[in-house]
């Protein structure tokens, strides 16, 4: 916990934390007294007995504390919730490129961190910062003060910059105006669960982690074979379910920079993947998780990327793979080799 000038502990307006967020560079932003997500743990209990979360434990480890902002810092009194924008039009993958998921061009945690501890500051008292953390579930405090509702997603949608935002989190002992809960936006529509091509959206609102593209990126092990020829150029993430969404038509028209920022990366070379230095590849890309910061993982990724998009000429680097100790990138390579030749 953080503790920055004496606590103004008297109630901020929804109309000055705007403006303060105006200020910082904050793209939506709200407000909630402090109190469990009871509903969002139930959610997470039943999933978890269900299966549909695979191997990961992140936030549903502990739905004990990450449903629980009240447990956080002493004298919690408010959930400021924030969104950050993370459009920007950039390049498709070229030949031998792989593709990145949008919010992981650049760092957009760590702005967005860096952003909400200057709010923090700036509201004064006890504060604590939360972005993308176990201890808390970022999306059921943005959907509570109507930052954005969930779509049949699961994502969170915001009026003005659609689903394109990171989200985060911040807990303080200082009293904000509450802003209310938006209306949910899908209506009748389904165009995201009929997109997913692996049909990890079955029961609108409940993502199936096991048939999820994005979870097998992040996920070590040897991956199904229909997620790995639905993954195409993907080497990690998945933007499919948001590509579609009718929110996320003209984003681009609201943001503030609308260019491609000089550190972005949207596409990566395979060859670099599979080439260089693993260490190096892991502390480069440490903005992405990746089980156990193992760069065998990536490595896996990229032939299976190489294997959907490949030509002879990347077939030397499939071979380097070929009697890997560990099985599944040993299995991601010989598969490589099959779909090339097969091409060929
Ligand atoms: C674990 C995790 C994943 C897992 C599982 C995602 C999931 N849907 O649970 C995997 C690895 C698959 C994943 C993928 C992605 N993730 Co992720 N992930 C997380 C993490 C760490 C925890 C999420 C969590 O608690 N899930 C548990 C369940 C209960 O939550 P949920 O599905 O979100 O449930 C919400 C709704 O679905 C709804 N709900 C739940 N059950 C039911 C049932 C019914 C009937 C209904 C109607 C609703 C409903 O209530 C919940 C909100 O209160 C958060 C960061 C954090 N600390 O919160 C980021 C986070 C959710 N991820 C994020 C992102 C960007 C992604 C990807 C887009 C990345 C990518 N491009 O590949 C994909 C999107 C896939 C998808 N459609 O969800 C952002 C989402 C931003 C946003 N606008 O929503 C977050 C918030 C990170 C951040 N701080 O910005 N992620
Ligand atoms: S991220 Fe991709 S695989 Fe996962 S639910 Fe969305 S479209 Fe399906
Ligand atoms: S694509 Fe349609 S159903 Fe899916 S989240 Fe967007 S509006 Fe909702």
């Amino acid at each position: 916990m953080t503790s920055g000038e004496p606590a103004e502990l008297g109630r901020t307006t929804a109309a000055e934390l705007r403006s303060l967020a105006d200020e910082l560079g904050l793209d939506v932003v709200g407000a909630a007294p402090v109190a469990p997500y009871a509903e969002t743990e139930r959610h997470i209990r039943e999933r978890r007995e269900r299966g549909l979360f695979g191997s990961m434990r992140f936030t549903m480890a502990h739905p004990e504390v990450s449903c629980h902002p009240e447990t956080l810092i002493d004298g919690a009194r408010t959930v400021v919730s924030a969104a950050l924008c993370y459009f920007s039009p950039g390049p498709e993958p070229g030949a031998a490129e792989g593709r990145l998921p949008r919010y992981a061009w650049r760092d957009h945690y760590a702005l967005l961190r860096e952003r909400l501890d200057a709010l923090g500051r700036r509201l004064g008292g006890g504060y604590r910062v939360l972005v993308d953390a176990n201890q808390h579930v970022d999306r059921a405090g943005a959907e509570r003060s109507g930052v954005g509702f969930i779509g049949k997603n699961t994502m969170l949608i915001t009026r003005t910059h659609g689903s394109w935002v990171v989200l985060g989190t911040l807990v303080t002992e200082v009293a904000l105006e509450p802003t209310p809960a938006l209306a949910p936006g899908c209506g009748s529509c389904t165009l995201c669960i009929d997109a997913c091509p692996t049909d990890a959206l079955g029961d609108p609102g409940v993502l199936d982690a096991t048939r999820c593209l994005s979870y097998w990126t992040q996920t070590q092990g040897e991956m199904p074979d229909d997620v790995m020829d639905a993954l195409d150029d993907r080497v990690y993430g998945c933007d499919i379910c948001q590509d579609v969404c009718p929110w996320n038509a003209g984003v681009e028209r609201r943001r503030a920079d609308d260019e491609l920022p000089a550190d972005a990366r949207g596409t990566v070379s395979l060859a670099d993947w599979l080439t260089r230095n693993g260490d190096e590849l892991v502390r480069e890309l440490d903005r992405l998780f990746v089980p156990r910061n193992d760069p065998r993982w990536l490595r896996r990724n990229a032939l299976v990327a190489l294997g959907n998009l490949g030509g002879p000429a990347e077939e030397p680097l499939a071979e380097q793979y070929a009697d890997d100790p560990e099985p599944a990138v040993r299995a991601a390579a010989a598969r490589a080799l099959a779909r090339i030749s097969e091409r060929t």
